[in-house]
């Protein structure tokens, strides 16, 4: 009777389960949304058009539902630094710091209070800290456990779940809220979270490089383009494309976290191109050799532009010849172009984003 009622064994044993089982939903919670996190944020990069909004909103409900769980991974935190100061410790710190550097990059992002760390955009911060924390998110779930299971989905949870969302949704809406009551510059950015810069002053408009491309300074008399469609192949003189003067107004939009609106102009691609039945992508290379893969869909809103605002286009912006495709993010903008080549081949058949 007496060992039994011996409350002191217990108590501290059901304790420890209740806590290690707190404990353990923190822990999930974490992984789950920090993969929302990354998640989100990838399929914001993609879009161009107003469907970013929504990829914008679900990003950062997920991120801010990270900052309202760390209070409970905080105690976790202290607790495990009291008990054991192990060699599996510092990378765990180093994550904590990553993920501190992404919230606070992104929410600085999205205020617009600082767009620039010294030479480094602050959205190429974002990511690169972003994409760190995977290797050693991976690390620490292996080293520590607590990986997602189906009894996790407790009606318990499910509702505990929904109510760091909805608190986050609420958050989200106040810091935008926030934005707009104090004139700070986020209030003014794009559903994309990108913010104006030169629009209607290409001489002011920024140059990027997706990656490790090199910037080509090219002559008008050593340029050519090829075209490979249903006809055949064909080459274009600079002197035949800067002949076609069609004109459309477009927004570009980089990851970088900026965008501007042209008037520019070239000639469209569905006058260089034909098209065949069955053809299922066009291929557009620079001479750097970058490249996309567009639907055939597509061909009828792009444009191979030659110049904007009435200019030649700088060596910068692609000259003699750059993409111009409305509703998609920068990286799809190809500049230096020398091949513009239909296929077979599903659009889809290429890396999400360049890999130079
Ligand atoms: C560990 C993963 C990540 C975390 C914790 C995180 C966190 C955040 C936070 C807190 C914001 C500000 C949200 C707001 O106040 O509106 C933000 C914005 C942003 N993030 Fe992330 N992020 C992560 C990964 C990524 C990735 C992988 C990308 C892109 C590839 C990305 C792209 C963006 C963009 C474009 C914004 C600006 C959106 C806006 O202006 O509201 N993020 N992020
Ligand atoms: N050949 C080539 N084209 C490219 C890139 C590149 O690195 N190489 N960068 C792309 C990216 S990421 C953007 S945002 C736009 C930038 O165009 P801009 O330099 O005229 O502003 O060009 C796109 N076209
Ligand atoms: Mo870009």
């Amino acid at each position: 009777m007496r060992k039994i009622l011996q409350r002191p064994r217990v108590g501290p044993a059901l304790r420890e389960l209740v806590s290690g089982t707190a404990e353990r939903r923190t822990n999930v919670a974490l992984l789950v949304l920090l993969a929302g996190a990354l998640g989100s944020g990838t399929v914001l990069f993609a879009l161009g058009t107003r469907w970013a909004l929504l990829a914008l909103i679900v990003h950062g409900v997920v991120a801010l539902g990270i900052v309202l769980t760390t209070p409970w991974k905080w105690r976790i935190v202290r607790r495990g630094l009291d008990v054991r100061a192990t060699r599996s410790t510092w990378p765990s710190v180093l994550l904590g710091a990553l993920v501190v550097v992404t919230v606070a990059t992104g929410v600085l992002h999205s205020s617009g209070l600082v767009l620039r760390y010294g030479p480094f955009d602050d959205m190429q911060v974002h990511v690169v800290a972003a994409l760190a924390t995977v290797p050693l998110t991976i690390w620490h779930v292996v080293a520590r456990g607590n990986l997602p299971q189906r009894r996790d989905l407790s009606r318990r949870n499910v509702l505990r779940a929904g109510l760091v969302l909805g608190t986050a949704g609420a958050l989200l809406g106040t810091l935008e809220g926030a934005y707009r009551l104090t004139g700070l510059p986020g209030s003014r950015r794009r559903s994309t979270g990108s913010y104006e810069q030169a629009s209607h002053r290409p001489a002011a408009m920024p140059s990027i490089i997706w990656l490790l491309d090199p910037r080509l300074e090219i002559a008008a008399s050593d340029w050519t383009l090829e075209v490979i469609d249903g006809r055949g192949r064909r080459r274009w003189s600079h002197h035949d494309i800067a002949g076609f003067d069609d004109r459309v107004t477009a927004t570009i939009d980089c990851t970088a976290g900026w965008f501007a609106e042209q008037d520019w102009h070239g000639v469209r691609l569905t006058r260089l191109i034909e098209v065949p039945d069955g053809a299922r992508s066009v291929v557009v290379v620079s001479q750097t050799g970058y490249r996309r893969r567009f639907p055939v869909a597509d061909v009828a809103h792009l444009l191979l532009a030659t110049g904007y605002e009435g200019q030649p286009l700088a060596q910068r912006h692609g000259f003699p010849a750059r993409l111009v495709a409305p509703g998609r993010r920068g990286f799809w903008w190809v500049k230096w172009v020398v091949s513009i080549e239909v296929s077979d081949v599903a659009w889809w058949r290429q890396p999400a984003f360049p890999l130079q």
